[in-house]
């Protein structure tokens, strides 16, 4: 297969030739086309209902599988799904696919006040500055291999940062701007206990990026690095050859794994997709606390960075930190089997997946023999998740399925071997990530499926050209009956990973707890006003349907703090501070405390208002900014 494949799209190759043919045979890729005319018998007769035919098929899949939530029930799993580039993290309830929350992360967000009040942005600022990110691993932390509901952290692969958002209240708490990272991509927790989150480095840059070795390629590197998750320090890295792209930790404490696509160390496309094969590391990770300890690094960007290249001393002997294994050919996704034994790393640019037997993996002299299978599952395999069945399933970015496949039948049967495969699924499509629920703890449950579809072409009303994506929910709980495709959502870009976590894992709050808060509380005793020196200090608090103050006068110029406390107790009764012209709007859920600062540049009237729809009297919820001219 040449470099070129992975854009020459199935999909498109059948619209080109059926669009010759007929424009309504455009619409429906040949695959679907030749599975629909199969099931009917005749091809004559089909140009009018194409779509039709294809709706129809998913009808017959939804009747037998039952995913309806029922008006005023809840899901069953919170699925914590990535946004891509749009920088946030959403949740959905599962099976129902309703879309739940936002979270916004490395994107500032009006309707939560996120980026407004003056600890968010100062968090924001504090993490570069920036006003997007791209998110695209979610993971949820765990205790003894199994949902914690402490935290879920996600990647910027745009600006080489961490964030974690804190469970009880669903909000980003805390944001690390990984040094010597410049795209933070994989993302993933150290297990069982969630020791580190680990970010691994896919742009590979000069190390330190200070305009040195600008077109030295030959010097570029990348890291991964290992953080902290209750401080959010990074505590070390390791330098490597060639890229990384994703990563997963090993389930006892020990191992991780990298993906790459660029052991070539090329800077153009068609170098990065020469080699016939690149590599998986292994990380030790107890060796390369040893060499940390023993001062065995460099101190860069101020961390300690420990060289795990292949020359490296450290990498000499039977403990060495980094492992390289030969894999074909640009492997993409990495996960480990839910009991540990395996990490099965997905070959994109081959139709392989390469199984590693991690136990093996510190026994062997060379690391190549701990691959153990290869089976040969379709064009393009990407991710890989599990349904603890000892069932394997790997979305085929360019065959547009979800392939199931037997994982101990992988490693009895001869390299390139199709036999591993039990079924596949069309979806729709080319798919990136799937997920199964909990599939990235010890117990999977075994019964839903997300393939988070990057294409969706025909599949829902147009939208013009921007296209949403297609995240399809699939039934994987009955062997016998084989996957069931269940339903199709609509998904704004773009997701690419997702964790599945059941309901009774989380225990979100309801209203806040000033004691998790920074900022003290405001009650209605402590309403006020302080002006010193251009300065003005305002504390209120907002209940319906009124804010602390009716009127708040201050001069041109003045820096205005205020402090408000929503003094609300019951659930769900939200006000915000909105005022015009300033570009203020903080976001007060029930007993929440938060401060924004502004300068009021320009004398007139500015009527604060409440944008959250509190009561029959929410119109009437506001007050007035009165700036007096400067003279
Ligand atoms: S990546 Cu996007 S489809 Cu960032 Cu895990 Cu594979
Ligand atoms: Cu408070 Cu609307």
């Amino acid at each position: 297969m040449t470099d070129t494949d992975i854009t020459d799209e199935r999909t498109d190759d059948a619209s080109t030739a059926a669009d010759e043919r007929d424009p309504l045979f455009a619409r429906i890729p040949r695959r679907d086309f030749m599975k629909a005319g199969a099931a009917t018998g005749a091809l004559t007769g089909l140009a009018g209902c194409t779509s039709l035919l294809s709706s129809e098929e998913n009808a017959t899949a939804a009747a037998d599988v039952d995913a309806s939530v029922p008006p005023g029930e809840h899901d069953e799993y919170y699925g914590f799904l990535s946004g891509g580039h749009s920088g946030e993290i959403r949740i959905y309830g599962i099976p129902s696919m309703r879309q739940l929350m936002r979270i916004p992360v490395f994107n500032r967000e009006s309707a939560r006040g996120y980026g407004f009040d003056d600890e968010t942005r100062g968090m924001l600022e504090d993490a570069g500055g920036y006003t997007w990110g791209d998110t695209h691993h979610p993971r949820v932390s765990q205790t003894d291999n199994d949902y914690d509901g402490r935290w879920a952290f996600v990647n910027d692969k745009a600006n080489g940062r961490m964030a974690r958002i804190d469970l009880k209240y669903f909000e980003t708490d805390a944001i690390v701007d990984v040094p010597n990272q410049q795209g933070t991509h994989g993302a993933c927790c150290m297990l069982p206990d969630t020791k580190y989150v680990f970010g691994v480095g896919e742009f590979r840059v000069p190390m330190p990026n200070d305009g040195r070795d600008l077109d030295d390629p030959e010097k570029y590197t990348s890291t991964i690095a290992a953080i902290d998750p209750e401080t959010m320090n990074v505590e070390w890295e390791v330098l490597v050859d060639g890229n990384m792209d994703n990563g997963d930790g090993g389930k006892n404490g020990r191992w991780f794994f990298a993906t790459g696509y660029n052991s070539e160390s090329a800077v153009t496309e068609s170098g990065m997709s020469e080699s016939d094969t690149d590599w998986v590391k292994a990380f030790d990770v107890p060796a390369i606390e040893e060499a940390v300890e023993a001062g065995e690094y460099e101190e860069i960007g101020g961390v300690p960075v420990v060289d795990g290249t292949r020359d490296s001393s450290l990498n000499e002997g039977d403990r060495s930190l980094v492992r390289y294994l030969d894999v074909s050919k640009s492997p993409h996704g990495v996960s480990v089997t839910p009991d540990g034994k395996y990490a099965i790393a997905s070959g994109k640019l081959d139709p392989t997946c390469s199984v590693i037997d991690i136990e093996a993996l510190g026994e062997v002299d060379d690391p190549n023999e701990a691959v153990v299978g290869r089976p040969s599952l379709g064009m393009g395999p990407l991710h890989t998740a599990y349904d603890g069945r000892g069932h394997a399933y790997t979305t085929l970015f360019i065959d547009s399925q979800v392939v199931k496949w037997d994982i101990e039948a992988a490693v009895e049967a001869d390299a390139e071997s199709e036999d591993p495969v039990v079924e596949k699924i069309d979806v729709h499509y080319n798919p990136g990530h799937l997920i199964a629920a909990e599939s990235y703890t010890a117990e999977p449950a075994g019964d839903w499926l997300i393939s988070l579809n990057k294409l969706s072409k025909d599949r829902f009303l147009p939208v013009g050209p921007v296209h949403p994506e297609n995240d399809q929910l699939i039934y994987i709980g009955d062997d016998d009956a084989g996957m069931e495709l269940v339903k199709d959502t609509p998904a704004y870009a773009e997701p690419h990973d997702a964790s599945i976590v059941h309901k009774s894992k989380l225990e979100p709050a309801s209203t806040y707890d000033p004691a998790d808060l920074e900022l003290d509380p405001v009650g209605v005793d402590d309403v006020d006003i302080q002006r010193e020196d251009g300065r003005v200090d305002v504390k209120m608090t907002s209940q319906r349907n009124q804010f602390g103050f009716e009127d708040i006068t201050v001069r041109e110029g003045d820096e205005v703090t205020i402090t408000v406390t929503n003094i609300e107790t019951t659930a769900d009764l939200l006000h915000s501070l909105a005022i015009p012209e300033h570009d203020v709007n903080i976001k007060l859920a029930p007993q929440e405390t938060r401060k924004v600062t502004f300068t009021a540049d320009e004398p007139g009237v500015y009527w604060m208002y409440c944008a959250f729809f509190c009561s029959a009297l929410h119109l009437e919820m506001r007050s007035r900014l009165l700036v007096e001219p400067a003279e």
